[in-house]
């Protein structure tokens, strides 16, 4: 791909040599803990071709998209919302990382104990290997954790294009209206960016557009209640993390089309694990691609994940956004109610969340637990005691795992996993 794409790659000022090694040691981990899986469906071969090319063919795509005029907008947040941006005619795109990169530079902007995803996006931009940031127009930051928050004003020295949306804390009236006026605000951004107009027209359009990626992801969730599992928790992962970089119509299709795969299997009672294997919900931080850490490292320990409590999974697309509203304001009224309901860590209370691993928990048959939260992220870390206290009394298995993106504890973390594994047979 190297030679192929060079010259692109040129034009966005990345660091030429730094990029090869970031994208074969990419593949070097795609080709381990991916590949090396039995008995996936075949429609996952779409998505292998997503990653083999997710320097290249996507970023040829945006670039050409570019050049017709359409703007590309850049997120670290699933409070971002797809829907206005389409609206406006742009694509978004998601930033955050999932591998350290060019850590000695990030910690002279940064303290060493800022989390490994802040840590990660600003290695990517320091490091000039990332060729989605480099092709956005706007960068949407938002206030959500601490970290996140005065990260940003570090990062707006970086880039010439950083938006900060601010965001609530609370689930209260007032609340809900800073969301409001915020998203106001962030339309007005994008139309001003795009010279676009939004109507009710095309946000209705833009709603359904990224309704029909969340009913894929939802269909694909479904499907992952049956016994035995027919799909990997990492395949599943591997879904939701090119959930925020394709394109939606393609990445609807592909997702029906594994799920056609998957109602098959499951009528033949063919799984990518045996029956008994021991089923995990994973709950906590979002995993941004290549972060493929733990799920490898359960489902190389005797357990299957069903499902994901995480903004990279079902936090991130369980709600949908009603599309009924004639009217552009009806319209984005029901975007901030949809987005409103998101339970992220930052907000306090935070109840729902606690329901709704529960909840999943039932769902998907689960038999236990894993909580991950990253080492410095004190909205999980502290909330993750809270939930592994509303677990225990329910009487539901829980591990709490805090780690961060090296490999380092992967020894460790195994042997934790294993006898977590063991106790739920
Ligand atoms: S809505 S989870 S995507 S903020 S891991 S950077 S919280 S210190 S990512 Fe998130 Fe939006 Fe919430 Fe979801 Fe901070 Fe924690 Fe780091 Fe985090």
């Amino acid at each position: 791909m190297s030679e192929k794409y060079k010259r692109m790659w040129e034009s966005l000022g990345l660091a030429l040599e730094s990029h090869d090694a970031l994208l074969s040691i990419l593949g070097k981990a795609y080709q381990d803990i991916y590949l090396t899986q039995k008995n996936r469906p075949e429609g996952m071969g779409y998505f292998d071709f997503v990653i083999s090319e997710i320097h290249g063919l996507r970023i040829k795509e945006l670039l050409d998209e570019k050049e017709q005029g359409r703007k590309v907008i850049g997120s670290y947040c699933v409070f971002v919302p797809e829907e206005i941006v389409l609206a406006a005619n742009a694509t978004l795109v998601g930033l955050c990382s999932g591998a350290d990169f060019a850590m000695e530079k990030v910690e002279k902007l940064l303290p060493r104990n800022t989390c490994s995803l802040i840590k990660s996006s600003f290695g990517f931009k320091l490091g000039k290997v990332c060729p989605y940031l480099e092709s956005a127009d706007m960068i949407v930051g938002e206030n959500t954790c601490d970290g996140k928050k005065k990260a940003y004003e570090t990062l707006n020295d970086l880039v010439q294009n950083l938006y900060v949306m601010d965001l609530p804390q609370v689930k209260s009236n007032q609340g809900r209206e800073l969301l409001k006026t915020e998203y106001n605000r962030f339309k007005e951004a994008v139309e001003n960016l795009t010279g676009t107009t939004i109507t009710a027209e095309s946000l209705k359009k833009g709603i359904q557009t990224v309704n029909n990626k969340r009913k894929a992801i939802h269909r694909l969730s479904a499907l992952r209640k049956a016994i035995p599992a027919p799909i990997s928790g990492l395949d599943a992962l591997l879904a939701n993390q090119v959930f925020f970089y394709d394109s939606p119509e393609r990445f609807t299709d592909s997702v029906n089309k594994i799920c056609d795969e998957l109602e098959k299997r499951i009528e033949k009672k063919e799984g990518v694990f045996p029956e008994a294997t021991p089923r995990i919900l994973l709950s906590g931080c979002p995993m941004a691609v290549p972060n493929w850490k733990l799920p490898w490292i359960i489902e190389t320990s005797g357990a299957v994940i069903v499902g994901e409590e995480s903004c990279v999974g079902e936090r991130g697309t369980r709600n949908l956004t009603d599309d009924s509203g004639s009217t552009v304001d009806d319209l984005m009224e029901a975007i901030v109610d949809r987005y409103f309901k998101i339970d992220c860590a930052i907000f306090t209370p935070n109840t729902d969340r606690l329901n709704h691993i529960t909840e999943m928990f039932d769902t998907y048959k689960a038999d236990g637990v894993i909580h991950y939260s990253l080492q410095f992220c004190q909205p999980y870390l502290i909330e993750a005691m809270r939930v592994e206290k509303a677990l225990e009394g329910k009487n539901i298995p829980t591990l709490r795992v805090d780690t961060d993106y090296s490999m380092e504890d992967v020894g460790q973390l195994k042997t934790r996993v294993e006898a977590f594994a063991e106790q739920l047979k």
